[in-house]
């Protein structure tokens, strides 16, 4: 079997794939044959006509190949490394063990490059949309880490599904051709050049396709390295059913959706306005360098259409318990501040937590079974979405405003605001705290949750 043949035969075949291979058929009488495989390496993606990027990718294509597994299932995952550097794949949101958790940070080992492989065992939970992606850090190299094509959806479906849509889109939003561009104070950030939501750039792939009176859920991951986006569908509402694949208290109909990087959402429509319409970016800007789709009703053609959103306000608490209970007294408070030190370095300078940088932050001791509020304080000009790797939080405090109920992985901390999140310590092992913007986690933003 030739690296071509296996391009083409795509994920589901992969595995079967393998039994050509005499070596490799031997190898898997040892061990039981991967559910999937992933192979990363370099492509050249066609993101409009004549428009050709260069990345690299899971199996060839942008995004990866959907993974999708029954919660509670046991999945194998083999990962091939074929590009020239080290890399690591981490399953973002998943209840699992920190060695198969896909952060080195947590001992899970990295993958060498020219054909190191790595198997991934874990059991699928809990249920929901989560996604996995490389988790390197990348430093000045734009081409690594989550700033590559190195994503892909990973389904977790509930034993239970109610099913209460009619089609499901999965999308994903990135750019590319990324540049630093220093603002001459020292102060350097990441631009890009393109956008797409999946492969295209807005206007350039496939529309999706609606009839009337459909309901359609989107699966939105925000799969880029450094920007938060506000997201909307012409002449639509979004009703917010899950926020990082977990359903919220309250679901409720909005205008528009704004998510920071890593972050997933669950937004059903309700297909009412025949015609052909663009979702997509409410900036223009950010429409213009290609970050849109078209949704094309049955039956209708021309060009698509866009409308200006009358206000672009999301807040998480408006999806959060009609009801808070006070909050309990048995939570073990632990302050989490956050600050920029500009020194003139020009290297994108450090992030602080409790004015520390990796690898010298603190570490946070947890005892097993204890719930613990994050009193998270982001002092800085910067919105930060923050993730913890391996555990779910619930939201409790968003700058002076109580809510409950809502479960998440990442929450984007605005500039200069407060956030309180409330977990248990129900998964020992290391864990990983950081922001999910990739040049602020490479310049220090992170740090370790150990169980004593
Ligand atoms: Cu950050």
């Amino acid at each position: 079997m030739n690296r071509r043949d296996f391009l083409l035969r795509g994920s589901g075949a992969v595995a079967g794939a393998f039994s050509l291979s005499p070596r490799l058929s031997l190898a898997a009488q040892a061990r039981p044959p991967a559910d999937y495989t992933i192979r990363i390496a370099p492509i050249r993606l066609e993101i409009a006509p004549g428009r050709t990027i260069k990345t690299t990718a899971f199996n060839g294509r942008i995004p990866g190949d959907l993974i999708r597994v029954r919660e509670g299932s046991r999945v194998v995952i083999d990962v091939v490394n074929e590009t020239g550097v080290p890399d690591i794949v981490h399953w973002h949101g998943l209840k699992i063990p920190a060695e198969q958790d896909g952060a080195e940070e947590e001992g899970s080992p990295l993958i060498a490059p020219h054909g190191g492989r790595q198997r991934y065992t874990w059991e699928a939970r809990p249920a929901g949309f989560r996604w996995y992606h490389s988790h390197t850090a990348a430093g000045h190299n734009l081409n690594r880490a989550t700033y590559s094509g190195e994503f892909g959806f990973l389904m977790i479906d509930p034993a239970a599904n109610p099913a209460p849509y009619d089609q499901e889109i999965f999308l994903a939003l990135h750019e590319w051709n990324g540049y630093i561009e220093g603002s001459g104070d020292g102060y350097q950030e990441v631009r890009y050049n393109h956008a797409t939501i999946n492969d295209r750039m807005l206007g350039f792939g496939e529309p999706v396709r609606v009839r009337e009176g459909q309901r359609v859920l989107f699966r939105i991951l925000n799969a880029s390295a450094t920007l938060a986006h506000t997201l909307a569908l012409a002449s639509h509402r979004f009703l917010i059913a899950a926020l990082d694949g977990n359903p919220v208290p309250s679901p409720s109909s909005v205008e528009t959706i704004t998510m920071g990087p890593a972050e997933r959402v669950d937004a059903i429509v309700e297909m009412k306005q025949p015609g052909v319409w663009i979702l997509g970016e409410a900036n223009e800007e950010m429409r213009r360098a290609g970050m849109g789709i078209v949704v094309e009703y049955a039956g209708r053609s021309g060009a698509p259409r866009w409308v200006d959103p009358a206000s672009t306000d999301f807040r998480y608490e408006r999806f959060g318990a009609a009801t808070i209970s006070v909050p309990g007294d048995d939570e073990e408070r632990i302050p989490l501040v956050f600050k920029p030190k500009f020194e003139g370095y020009g290297d994108f300078d450090h992030w602080t937590i409790n004015g520390l940088s990796w690898p010298k932050s603190a570490q946070v001791r947890l005892r097993q079974g204890a719930r613990y509020r994050l009193l998270f304080d982001n002092q800085s000009n910067d919105m930060h979405p923050v993730h913890l790797h391996r555990h779910s939080f619930e939201l409790r405090n968003l700058n002076g405003k109580n809510t409950a109920g809502i479960l998440k992985d990442v929450v984007l901390l605005p500039a200069h605001s407060r956030s309180e999140v409330v977990f248990t310590a129900d998964n020992p092992g290391q864990t990983l705290f950081h922001c999910h913007q990739q040049d602020h986690m490479d310049s220090g933003f992170m740090m370790l949750f150990e169980y004593a």
